[in-house]
């Protein structure tokens, strides 16, 4: 029996959106899901208590960060990452490649890994998919990630033939170095940029591989929306049924229920975080910027159809001030209620595709946030 399993629901009966829970060994979550990112072991500014009270059931962290600071002998003498960060649910960890591929600009890809500088202190380092392996098993995450190639957009064809070529070969490699399979699921990683005949081959090349579940990835990396929305039409009725389908790096509210309706289960994304400390909310009538002179003295809450904690005890007025001044307890408050609006949000898709209405739900939030109807 695989570590990680998928138990579907019900399909919507008015799109390709599934329900469904994905069962870990760290307890299970609905789907679709978002996934809040705490990169180095901490959802930023926010407790696990908090995540628990806004009901996140899986939380991202990062091999790259994780293994450069405190290190893996840490995390280890600690247990594993979730005793370390005091977190009982399920964690998904990412791979490290992708954040090579962003945060190093100094790098050199081989066939066996990648070469390349710490971002931090310029130190020489090597990341392959047995390190990456390595690293995961130490961290104990439910989800482990493949090591991949996530090239840039837009690449030429013959580099993007030859990058899927060598992910679903390290993607082999990464099955053979997992050394903890009963204890920890491992997700495939299906590249092929904006080509169909790509996407094919590496969703082929990958599930003949037979994951407990597979990731599309090299999508969110500037191109256009209609371009993603079609690679997911091309990729997702190539992945098996009967497992979790994660869209990585995407969590943008009309993306979120794009990926739903094409049959996305995961979802993770720092943009709600990140925005949340620059003074900008997520609202259902579209983006609120907190820090603007306009909510000086505009005592009203964040999003007045909002719940939250942040919404029911403070105002525009109050957070603007705070944020202004860069006080902490201003950020927390504006990445309270931006998580909690995407974690709602997704149980709004759920409750929707379970009465069959996903598209009708859609067609009021786009109104709603102000997105126009392609
Ligand atoms: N690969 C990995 N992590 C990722 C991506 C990817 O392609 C993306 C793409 N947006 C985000 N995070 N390993
Ligand atoms: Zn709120």
């Amino acid at each position: 029996m695989s570590a990680v399993t998928y138990e579907h629901i019900k399909t919507c009966a008015q799109s390709g959106a599934r329900l469904g829970i994905v069962h870990t060994p760290h307890g299970s979550f609905e789907t679709p899901a978002f996934m809040p990112v705490g990169t180095l072991g901490t959802v930023k500014t926010m407790s696990p208590e908090d995540l628990e009270s806004m009901g996140a059931g899986i939380i991202l962290g990062n091999t790259y960060h994780l293994w450069l600071r405190p290190g893996t002998d840490i995390i280890s003498e600690a247990g594993g990452l979730h005793k370390f960060m005091n977190w009982k649910h399920p964690i998904l960890t990412d791979s490290g490649g992708f954040q090579v591929f962003s945060l190093s600009n100094l790098r050199d890809i081989q066939e066996e890994g990648v070469h390349f500088r710490n971002h931090l202190s310029g130190e020489k380092l090597f990341l392959s998919p047995e390190k990456a392996m390595e690293i995961q098993n130490i961290l104990g995450s439910d989800i482990m990630m493949a090591f991949d190639e996530c090239p840039p957009y837009p690449a030429t064809y013959e580099y993007m033939k030859a990058s899927v070529e060598r992910t679903s070969r390290w993607a082999e490699r990464c099955l053979t170095a997992h050394s903890r399979p009963a204890e920890q699921g491992l997700f495939g990683i299906v590249q092929g940029g904006e080509f169909e005949d790509l996407r094919i081959q590496s969703a082929k090349d990958l599930t003949s591989l037979d994951f407990p579940g597979y990731a599309i990835g090299g999508l969110s990396v500037g191109e256009p929306k209609d371009v993603m929305n079609r690679v997911l039409e091309w990729t997702t009725p190539l992945l098996p049924a009967d497992k979790p389908r994660y869209l990585m790096g995407v969590g943008s509210p009309d993306s979120l229920i794009d990926g739903a309706v094409r049959g996305i289960d995961m979802f993770d994304c720092v943009l709600p975080t990140r925005i949340a400390r620059n003074g900008t909310c997520m609202t259902s009538a579209g983006r609120l910027v907190v820090r603007n002179a306009a909510y000086k003295s505009d005592f009203r809450p964040i999003d007045e159809n909002c719940d939250c904690y942040t919404c029911r005890n403070y105002s525009r007025a109050y957070i603007r001030h705070l944020v202004k001044c860069d006080e902490t307890f201003g950020f927390r408050l504006t990445t309270y209620h931006n998580l909690y609006f995407l974690l709602k949000l997704m149980r709004q898709v759920r409750e929707a595709i379970r009465e069959d209405r996903l598209l009708d739900f859609r067609e009021s939030f786009f109104e709603a946030y102000g997105f126009n109807q392609p």
